[in-house]
């Protein structure tokens, strides 16, 4: 099966662009500041770059709250600033990927502001507005940052949905002309040169008819809306139309990101056919770790097994092989650093070698790759002690929620679980060098500096052949020159389904195997694989090959 699109065999490099290199001394990163770095993303060797949302926006989520579609935040840039970033990008022969946020928009876009002036205005269905129940929200839903979805509109008398904050209204698709404003603005992107689009939350864009209860279990002060607005009734529906009106019309690529997708919606969404999307970002690796009590969520302190993600990680690659296509991902700006959450960051050495042997073990799967900026040189999570320290309203919600209100932790153990799972983790300034703010800015940034920075940067990659950086670069340069990384059969090695220490598969096509080895632990431990005498040892993270003896965090790649 050969996948012949211009994206098929691409890498991603995700920015946010607030945290990654500030130039006009304000303390938050800007365009500017990407500009000036797109020649060491060249040398890493990424094909595709995707930007978190650059559009005008109050701020409220970091941008994931627009106010205005068509113009850029004055505190990242203007317009004059994104053609040099865009012309800057495909002179490199680079593409750009933009964020869509079309589940809902800021309460500040004008969209809104005339939408809550009364039930008689036009854009009054521009949104989700409905009655109370017995003086109460519409229904139980929950928001995804603690909370009701439903926020009481004084001035004309009813409530609106908002599944994220409550300065985050959702829009109303369910509405032709809505779903046709944005197919336009899409169009207007596209006619300045964008590649692409990451669409946030797109699965939840379809709610289900009646916006009945959700399903609330046991501590949970809210019901639960994933199951119940995650793939809705007419997603498949609203995406044929999208495609068919903005991205059958150009060379672009799309990602959708789909919490609660399963590999068979993902075969929907991502089918070869592309009636619909590329591929979609799915979670559920991303849940593995997550708190067995589901009013706590994602706050825990457990690691997820390797037989968990060995088996999750296989169930993808298998269940969408020839059918639709996989999104590889560890990190982005809203999950824990990849190093410090599956790898090992207690040591240096420890450090390096488990953020290389986690990026083989991605980056040898079938999929299009994302690097989050930072993973390139194993950033780590930064720890953070206090909650003063955080900035992300998700965590600070959630500490208010479950600790002041319903009491179902302590604040101790919130606080651990803050710092191992905050998205500010994901945030904190790029490391670029050892000087005062890591060289991300000259003046106090938005968001604190990770206290490693003087250990952990770029500067310091770039002169260490041995960097987690230039790993990268291998794999990147091999994903490009070997076809089989793109179309090769993914396999588990016949055995290693219980293994606890070891994660072992094969990529296959007709004229070559590749066989991956990976020691998720700091143990040393014996394991005998047929390995050919002509086998050709591809990248591996230690100096030497030990054969059978694998050490702490190994990762080998042989070609045969
Ligand atoms: O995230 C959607 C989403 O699923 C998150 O709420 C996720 O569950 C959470 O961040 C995990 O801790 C997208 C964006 O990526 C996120 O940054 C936005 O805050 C959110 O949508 C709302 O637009
Ligand atoms: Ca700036």
């Amino acid at each position: 099966m050969e996948n012949n699109h211009w994206w098929n065999n691409s890498v991603v490099y995700q920015i946010y662009p607030k945290s990654f290199q500030d130039t006009n001394h304000d303390g938050v990163g800007d365009l500017r500041g990407i500009i000036e770095h797109l020649d060491y993303l060249k040398k890493l060797g990424v094909d595709i770059i995707w930007l978190n949302p650059i559009y005008e926006s109050p701020q409220v989520d970091n941008g994931y709250d627009i106010s205005n579609y068509k113009a850029i935040n004055p505190t990242l840039g203007n317009m004059d600033d994104f053609q040099e970033l865009i012309d800057g990008i495909h002179e490199r022969g680079m593409k750009l990927v933009m964020d869509l946020v079309v589940n809902h928009t800021s309460d500040q876009h004008h969209w809104f502001q005339e939408s809550r002036k009364g039930k008689d205005n036009p854009y009054r269905d521009y949104y989700i507005w409905r009655d109370g129940k017995d003086g109460q929200e519409p229904n139980n839903w929950g928001s995804y940052f603690s909370g009701a979805a439903w926020k009481y509109d004084q001035q004309s008398g009813q409530y609106y949905l908002h599944l994220f904050a409550p300065q985050q209204p959702d829009l109303n698709w369910e509405n032709p002309k809505v779903r046709h404003t944005v197919y336009d603005m899409m169009n207007w992107w596209a006619a300045k040169g964008v590649d692409g689009f990451r669409m946030d939350v797109i699965n939840l864009i379809s709610k289900p008819a009646g916006l009945p209860d959700a399903p609330q279990s046991g501590d949970e002060k809210y019901g639960n809306v994933e199951p119940l607005v995650s793939n809705g009734p007419r997603i498949h529906e609203f995406l044929q139309e999208m495609n068919k009106n903005v991205m059958s019309k150009h060379k672009m690529v799309t990602v959708g990101e789909t919490p609660g997708a399963t590999p068979d919606d993902a075969k929907k969404y991502a089918n070869l056919d592309n009636s619909e999307l590329n591929m979609v970002f799915q979670f559920e690796h991303m849940g593995l770790d997550s708190n067995p009590n589901p009013a706590l969520g994602k706050w825990f302190d457990q690691k997820a097994s390797l037989k968990d993600l060995r088996a999750n990680l296989t169930k993808w690659q298998e269940k969408l092989y020839g059918i639709a296509w996989n999104s590889l991902y560890w990190n982005n700006h809203d999950q824990p650093r990849v190093v410090s959450r599956f790898g090992n960051d207690q040591t240096e050495d420890y450090r390096v070698k488990s953020a290389k042997m986690l990026a083989t073990m991605m980056h040898m799967m079938q999929g299009t790759p994302y690097i989050y900026e930072g993973e390139e040189i194993g950033m780590t999570n930064a720890y953070f002690p206090k909650l003063e320290d955080y900035v992300d309203l998700e965590s600070i919600n959630a500490y208010h929620q479950l600790v002041d209100d319903q009491h179902l932790l302590d604040g101790k153990t919130m606080m651990k679980y803050i710092a191992l799972h905050s998205r500010d983790n994901a945030r904190t300034p790029m490391q670029w060098d050892d000087s005062e703010y890591a060289g991300f800015s000259d003046h106090l940034p938005w968001e604190k500096v990770n206290p490693n920075y003087k250990q952990i940067n770029v500067k310091k990659a770039l002169a260490d052949q041995n960097s987690v950086f230039y790993y990268y670069q291998k794999l990147i340069e091999l994903r490009h020159t070997l076809p089989v990384i793109t179309n090769g059969k993914y396999a588990l090695v016949p055995g290693n389904e219980d293994d606890d220490a070891i994660f072992a598969y094969t990529r296959q096509s007709d004229e070559t195997t590749l066989l991956v080895i990976l020691n998720y632990t700091d143990q040393v431990v014996e394991r005998h694989y047929d390995v050919p005498t002509k086998a050709k040892l591809l990248i591996s993270n230690y100096a030497d090959d030990q054969g059978n003896t694998i050490r702490p965090y190994e990762a080998k790649v042989y070609q045969f």
